[in-house]
């Protein structure tokens, strides 16, 4: 099992996360972990901090010569934009932040204190200690992807693309929102084109499909061992997300089981199980069950309006235009990185828990000899 954490406000000195739990033995590519820091800052309708920061990972802990040795990896992203304490305070709580809440809940005179730990900035965290995890699943073949599907109303159509065509179509290098669908990508930026004019904000969806997973990640025996459940969590807590569906999880629901389910088959040279159709998302009784893991994410419109929605003034309380303050018109494709993070440490953590081991050498003789297990039964 891994633990993580991170601190840091949006315009304090930077970002830091603590990933406790891995094994010793793995080589961290720092360009890999700074790599994942730009995919999450790039997407066509991110706000003007974009153009300040350059997130740069600085590894204060847990590698000796480039290696983990099984102590937490303490990693910071510095904040160019630190100024907090020159900020002006934010009076007029925006609707759909945490603003309100935070003010009530923390007994402060203004949302300025709420935002900067509730602001999105956060997930730079999440994704440096995400790419560790996913360094350390490629080890075992184990690959993640997110790509978008939806912005402001634009579908993507992605029918019969496989792993590695959505992969190389929703690449940051080919597309500006990471959508692997080129027409549909061009209607999306439109619509942010637009919105943008309107001081209005859009969300989205984005799928996260994780490939080349074996079975049995995860446990029906406890309700907090359930992979779905977990993955969900992880996801769900992600800065605008409001709902997760996986597999074709929120369409079936509406659908009959025989539709739905999707029939076992036996493979007699390969000697493996597999499935005609991956409806499950990969997921049954809270296992992995060997297909690929898809998760789809609906991410809320960003709140922050700069046309703004009525509010009330903390102090007079009386009716106000809410507070605005810089922001992106849309995050949709960043949420999509930030989901591939937190997706590889969910993964990484039930990896652990069922082929544990200190170091990588002896993970990898728990995960061969488990893999020769299930061509022998
Ligand atoms: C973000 C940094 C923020 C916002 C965004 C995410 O920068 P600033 O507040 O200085 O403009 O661009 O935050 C939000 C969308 C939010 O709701 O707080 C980042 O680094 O991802």
């Amino acid at each position: 099992m891994i633990r993580y954490m991170t601190a840091g406000e949006s315009h304090g000195k930077g970002i830091m996360a603590i990933l406790d739990g891995m094994p010793a033995g793995l080589k961290i590519d720092e360009n890999f972990v700074n790599w994942e820091l730009r995919r999450r800052m790039h997407g066509y309708g991110r706000g003007g901090r974009m153009a300040i920061e350059s997130d740069t990972a600085e590894i204060m802990s847990g590698l000796h010569k480039g290696l983990t040795i099984g102590s937490p990896i303490g990693i910071f992203v510095r904040n160019k934009d630190h100024k907090i304490d020159e900020l002006p305070p934010l009076k007029c709580p925006r609707p759909g932040h945490a603003d309100l809440a935070g003010i009530q809940k923390y007994g402060f005179k203004d949302a300025r204190s709420v935002l900067e730990r509730a602001s999105a900035r956060e997930t730079a965290g999440r994704v440096a200690a995400g790419a560790v995890a996913k360094i350390f699943l490629k080890e075992f073949g184990i690959r993640i992807l997110s790509h978008v599907t939806m912005i402001g109303g634009v579908y993507a159509d992605t029918k019969g693309l496989t792993f590695d065509d959505i992969r190389e179509l929703s690449d940051v290098t080919r597309s500006e929102v990471r959508c692997a669908d080129k027409k549909a990508e061009k209607a999306m930026c439109g619509e942010i084109d637009k919105a943008r004019e309107n001081g209005d904000t859009l969300g989205g969806t984005v799928e996260v499909i994780v490939d080349k997973v074996p079975p049995g990640l995860g446990s029906y025996t406890q309700w907090d061992r359930r992979i779905d459940g977990n993955l969900a969590r992880a996801v769900m807590s992600i800065q605008a997300v409001k709902a997760v569906s996986i597999g074709s999880g929120i369409a079936s629901s509406a659908k009959r089981g025989s539709e739905v389910h999707d029939p076992i088959t036996y493979d007699k040279s390969e000697k493996i199980f597999s499935r005609s159709s991956n409806n499950s998302g990969g997921l049954e009784g809270g296992v992995t069950n060997g297909s690929e893991i898809t998760i789809e994410i609906f991410m809320k419109p960003i709140a922050t309006l700069t046309n703004p929605l009525e509010s009330v003034d903390i102090d007079t309380k009386e009716k106000k235009e809410a507070s605005t303050e810089r922001s992106d018109v849309t995050a949709v494709s960043a949420c999509g990185v930030v989901a591939e993070a937190v997706v590889a440490l969910e993964i990484t953590s039930s990896f652990l828990e069922k082929f544990g081991g200190d170091s990588i050498r002896e993970i990898r003789s728990n995960y061969d000899s488990y893999l020769e297990y299930l061509r022998s039964i």
